[in-house]
């Protein structure tokens, strides 16, 4: 059986860890399908109410496997539009609409589509000795799995556009300074750190937190009418839920909230 991706169900939430340490979780097609379900699979197991992803030894992910699938065979050059779209793309595609958080814990080198991955989870953060990297120029590729959508948006313009097109290696540090990621932490404190975040997470209200996933997928793509019409319809849901109810109980009644399961 596969083993390159690996599932851990925990009570309220999954953690998915990418799993081909000696190729610094560099992705396959058959590694992408397999992330891919365990995203869905996420999904569509009510008790779970947010995820963890990260990846198995000292890098995150090196971006696609470089070897024989992407190299000129009997009929030519593969076709990476198509690979990207089927298979990277559909990464990114799940991780953006899976109704419930992802949180991101980049344990090391986070190069070329696994750089579009991180940035395509709702909270990253990264360990210090943790680095991004825009592997696609160094190959004579472009950048793809969201990294031209995403990196001008997190980091701006000009240092997308040098990122992007010197390939240059940013440490976890400079990318939590510059907005790529949440934030950096000791190596050491990673996992408890990201186990911490998906935790809350888990045990926030989950029907607000799809909401305001949506709102922020579709943000920066909207006018400020649109938006506000949006954050209209969202409250409108929120104030009737049973999660609201409690939350302004707990409040007046100065202790925790407890919300309820995802609907
Ligand atoms: O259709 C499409 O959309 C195509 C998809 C494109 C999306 C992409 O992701 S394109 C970008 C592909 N990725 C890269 O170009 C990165 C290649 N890797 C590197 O540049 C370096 O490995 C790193 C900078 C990431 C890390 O360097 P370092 O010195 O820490 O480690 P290393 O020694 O280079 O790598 C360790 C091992 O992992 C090594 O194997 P070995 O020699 O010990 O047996 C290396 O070959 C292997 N590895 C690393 N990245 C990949 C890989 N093997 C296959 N594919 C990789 N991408």
């Amino acid at each position: 059986m596969d083993d390159s991706i690996l599932i851990e169900c925990h009570a309220t939430w999954h953690k998915i860890v990418l799993n081909r340490p000696d190729k610094l979780n560099a992705v396959n097609e058959a590694m992408l399908n397999a992330l891919v379900a365990a995203l869905e699979s996420a999904a569509g197991d009510p008790a779970c109410r947010a995820v963890l992803l990260t990846g198995a030894g000292r890098g995150f992910c090196a971006g696609q496997e470089l070897g024989p699938s992407v190299l000129p065979g009997p009929n030519g050059p593969p076709d990476l539009g198509s690979l990207a779209h089927n298979h990277h793309h559909k990464v990114v595609r799940t991780l953006r609409a899976l109704p419930i958080p992802v949180v991101c814990a980049v344990n090391g080198v986070a190069a070329g589509a696994g750089a579009g991955f991180a940035m395509a989870c709702d909270i990253a953060i990264a360990a210090r000795s943790a680095s991004f990297m825009q592997a696609f120029v160094r190959i004579g590729l472009v950048p793809d799995s969201g990294s031209s959508y995403y990196l001008p948006r997190l980091v701006g313009d000009a240092r997308a556009r040098a990122l992007a097109m010197l390939g240059t290696s940013v440490t976890a540090e400079q990318a939590e300074a510059w907005g790529m990621i949440w934030r950096t932490v000791d190596d050491e404190a990673l996992m408890p750190e990201a186990e911490k975040l998906v935790a809350q997470l888990a045990a926030g209200p989950s029907a607000a937190l799809t909401t305001m996933k949506h709102l922020l997928n579709v943000s920066l793509d909207n006018g400020l009418e649109a938006q506000l019409d949006l954050e209209r319809d969202g409250q409108a849901a929120a104030g009737r839920s049973a999660d609201f109810e409690e939350g302004v109980a707990a409040f007046l009644g100065k202790r925790r909230p407890t919300f309820g399961k995802r609907a």
